[in-house]
């Protein structure tokens, strides 16, 4: 109760903030960071409901904003001069920047990757550059350098940070707790807001998914002089490190970047953004449908083109059906065949005629005006919300078919991965095969095999300690038997959770669950499902989606219905 009351007090405070001057506001900030210190812990306890707010009318995310920038990768250390480079069998020393680059491929020398032509020759293109002219005129060639010192020496570095001490661990430790406190926490308006990813990756070879054309090339170091800062103007803007400067500072609430650089590798921008348990991360869900940095020939809706379908004309009691293959997001193929009103199908008819195979199936479509257009049937209705739509419409219809109240806990979460399951295959968010989905499966195979062996001779006392018990007639036999009776039942249940275990990593092999559990479902019908079949919302959601969906977990009744 007392919670609560402090909460409506300080919803209350809001509903005036919005009408007051910005002085005021800003008062109130400075106010709020005096007594930031004291109420830190308080304020994690006392979550602050953002949803039980109004949302702003005029497209501005915050009023105020202020962040202490990000944390840069340390700067390189040069190695040890024992540690070697030989060029040609020859010891060399390397200037700092040549060497830094070095280290990166030598701590990759056990990889395949670096076996590969493609990764060999684009990262020795970009170790060319980082060298003086006289490195380069001697190092000419890959196969001629030996890193093999070096890589043992990392080997034996991360070896000696295995073995480190309790206290050497715990300094560590809380080091990354001050870094945490000073850099991770940002104020946004009158709230302290835990910021996602405020360092910044260190360099290294880049090594992409897949094949990729440019595995092997250096990913730079990330400098101030390349960070554009987003803050507001009556905030203390973050420093740059000493002897440094910022790209540019900015103040632009219509965002919600802190701050933003571009990488070199494939020249997309990247940002600092707060955690996904934040109000903005959510506000901003429904809209975006180009992803960032994504530049493979994927294509969507509105991108289809001539190529990616084949028309196949009634015949007999069949149905009009187009075929369609493309790829689609993060390049997952896209095959299915779809039985089509014959009005669709004589409109694609026509978009057909007189075209090339590479030409734009929907010329006269882009995702602006399909939104706009689907705004005008619903407010806020966007390709994305009716793919959400049917998502979670359909893991509703799948959850009540599925699910049973008699079941046990491990049962009725194999029923909610299922459900899951239907809605990741509606959306094709297929997946490889994990590299360690056969070692895992026989792990598990082998766990099932000794619970099995458990269960046998527990059984087999159980029958000893009755016989006994038929015997002597006494009361400590009667107990002996309702303990081994117990035994029995506690290792058939573990039994029966390792099953259901097995038979649900083998059904999602290759399936991707997460995508469409953090994207499209609403979190709603989960959470409801949750509280009427008494399963543990932690058994669905990990941490970092309790966060992100700390809305739903609060607002949500078990007789949601989306
Ligand atoms: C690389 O150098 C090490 C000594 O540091 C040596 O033992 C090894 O044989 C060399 N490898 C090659 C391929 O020359
Ligand atoms: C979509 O098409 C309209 C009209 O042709 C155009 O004004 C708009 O800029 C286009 N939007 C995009 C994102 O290409
Ligand atoms: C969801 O999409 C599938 C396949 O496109 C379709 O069969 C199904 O009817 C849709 N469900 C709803 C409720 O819209
Ligand atoms: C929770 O799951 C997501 C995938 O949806 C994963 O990226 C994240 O690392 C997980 N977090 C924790 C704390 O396990
Ligand atoms: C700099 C940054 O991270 N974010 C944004 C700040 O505002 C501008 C618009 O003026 C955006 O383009 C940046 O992305």
């Amino acid at each position: 109760a007392e919670h609560d009351k402090k909460a409506k007090k300080r919803k209350h405070e809001y509903e005036e903030d919005e009408d007051e001057e910005d002085v005021k506001h800003k008062k109130k900030t400075k106010d709020k960071k005096v007594a930031d210190g004291k109420k830190a812990k308080k304020e994690e306890e006392e979550k602050w409901k953002w949803w039980e707010e109004e949302r702003s009318t005029d497209g501005s995310k915050w009023r105020f904003l202020e962040h202490k920038g990000p944390v840069f990768a340390p700067p390189y250390e040069p190695l040890p001069g024992k540690v070697k480079f030989y060029y040609d069998g020859k010891p060399m020393k390397l200037s700092a920047p040549a060497e830094e680059v070095a280290t990166f491929f030598a701590k990759m020398l056990d990889h395949e990757y670096t076996t590969k032509d493609i990764f060999r020759k684009n990262f020795f293109k970009d170790w060319r550059k980082e060298m003086t002219s006289e490195e380069k005129s001697t190092i000419t060639d890959l196969n001629k350098c030996n890193f093999s010192e070096m890589s043992e020496y990392f080997k034996a570095q991360s070896e000696a940070r295995k073995q480190m001490s309790k206290e050497e661990k715990q300094k560590i430790k809380e080091e990354n707790e001050r870094l945490l406190q000073e850099y991770g926490f940002c104020i946004m308006d009158n709230h302290k807001e835990r910021i996602g990813n405020f360092r910044i990756e260190p360099p290294g070879l880049f090594r992409g998914r897949g094949d990729h054309p440019k595995m092997g090339m250096l990913k730079r170091r990330i400098r101030p002089e390349d960070i554009i800062i987003n803050c507001s103007k009556d905030s203390k803007h973050p420093k740059p490190p000493p002897g440094t400067k910022w790209k540019e500072v900015r103040h632009d609430n219509k965002v919600t970047w802190l701050a933003s650089w571009t990488e070199n590798i494939q020249g997309s921008i990247k940002y600092i953004m707060l955690n996904p348990s934040s109000r903005i991360k959510l506000a901003l869900r429904a809209g975006n449908e180009k992803e960032e940095g994504e530049t493979a020939d994927t294509v969507g809706c509105c991108s289809l083109r001539v190529e990616h379908i084949k028309l196949y004309p009634k015949m007999d009691e069949q149905e009009y059906v187009v075929e369609f293959d493309f790829l689609g997001k993060d390049s997952i193929r896209y095959y299915n065949k779809i039985p089509v009103e014959k009005r669709v199908f004589k409109n694609l008819q026509l978009f057909l005629e007189n075209k090339q195979p590479e030409d734009d199936l929907f010329d006269r479509l882009n995702t602006s005006i399909l939104n706009k257009h689907l705004q005008e049937l619903m407010d806020g209705l966007t390709a994305k919300v009716f793919r959400t739509y049917n998502a979670s419409i359909t893991l509703q219809q799948q959850l009540k078919e599925l699910s049973c109240s008699d079941d046990s806990v491990p049962a009725k979460i194999l029923s909610y991965n299922r459900a899951n399951r239907a809605v990741a295959i509606l959306c094709n968010h297929q997946r490889a095969p994990p590299k360690t989905f056969e070692k895992s499966m026989q792990n598990l195979q082998t766990k099932i095999d000794e619970k099995q062996n458990q269960l046998s001779a527990a059984r087999k006392q159980l029958k000893a300690a009755k016989a006994d018990h038929k015997a002597s007639h006494d009361e400590k036999s009667k107990k002996a038997v309702e303990v081994k009776r117990k035994a029995v039942q506690r290792i058939e249940e573990q039994l029966m959770k390792l099953q259901v275990q097995a038979t649900d990593r083998e059904e999602n092999k290759q399936i991707a669950l997460g995508t469409s559990k953090l994207n499209y479902l609403d979190p709603r019908i989960s959470v409801a499902w949750c509280k009427k079949y008494g399963v543990p919302i932690e058994k669905i959601y990990n941490k970092t989606q309790r966060e992100k969906f700390a809305w739903a977990i609060d607002m949500a009744e078990k007789d949601y219905e989306f």
